[in-house]
């Protein structure tokens, strides 16, 4: 998929979910003090909506990727868990693991918002959006390449429907390789800090402490991930 196309599929992904969940919610909740943990991969609508309702309650996660064919966090899950679907959610601060996109909705908006559920993550509609949110771009982010794992998760500065964002997520998909996803959608609380540490706004961003690397730019991205990850 040339660059161009890529930017261009991932547009019209973002197109679908109709200009939903690019900003944060004003009835956020109290915060976790344990990082949320969730399995997920990148293609699954069910994973989308997940991810989305993270974005918009302004709550960072570590990602867990499970593509199909995964060999890291598929087996993981199921041997923890009971079962390989996803998502599946992991709140250490509430004790809970939590399979069914839904159900892990409800309980985040419960807990880490005011209860009321944001309209546009819920109903078939909503998983309709999602899934040709999916299918224009083509299967990306749902089979797992062969790769080096790193010592330490990688961090991801971005939210879930910034195009943009979506291009280095796939491909930290694809890898399998494990990350922090800092959300920082209009509004988000870390926007002010993040500049601070960046000199400026813009998403996504990516630090790899493995390396010691940070930068900017989706291609730049994608190919760093390639060329330090990818077999
Ligand atoms: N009702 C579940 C459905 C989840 C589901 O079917 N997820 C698919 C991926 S989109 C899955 O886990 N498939 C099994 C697999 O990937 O091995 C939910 O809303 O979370």
């Amino acid at each position: 998929m040339s660059r161009a196309w890529g930017v261009f599929t991932s547009n019209l992904a973002s197109l679908a979910r109709l200009g939903h969940s690019f900003k944060v919610r004003r009835d956020i909740g109290p915060r976790p003090t344990t990082l949320l943990e969730l399995y997920e991969f990148e293609a699954c609508p069910f994973c989308r909506k997940v991810r989305e309702a993270l974005s918009v309650l302004d709550l960072d996660v570590l990602i867990k990727p499970c593509p199909k064919n995964g060999t890291r966090f598929r087996p993981e899950a199921v041997e923890r868990h009971g079962k390989a679907m996803f998502p599946l959610l992991i709140d250490a601060d509430a004790g809970v693991a939590m399979y069914e996109s839904d159900a892990i909705i409800e309980h985040l908006h419960t807990r880490y918002g005011s209860g009321r559920i944001s309209a546009h993550l819920t109903g078939p509609q909503t998983l309709a959006l999602s899934s040709l949110a999916s299918i224009v771009r083509s299967g990306k982010g749902q089979n797992a390449r062969p790769s080096r794992q790193p010592e330490h998760p990688l961090e991801l500065w971005g939210y879930d429907v910034s195009p943009y964002s979506r291009l280095p997520r796939e491909v930290l998909c694809e890898l399998e390789l494990p990350y922090i996803q800092h959300n920082i959608a209009r509004g988000s609380a870390a926007r002010p800090a993040f500049k601070e540490m960046t000199g400026k706004l813009q998403f996504p961003y990516l630090l790899d402490p493995n390396t010691g690397t940070g930068m900017f730019e989706s291609d730049a991205i994608c190919a760093y991930l390639e060329k330090t990850y990818a077999l």
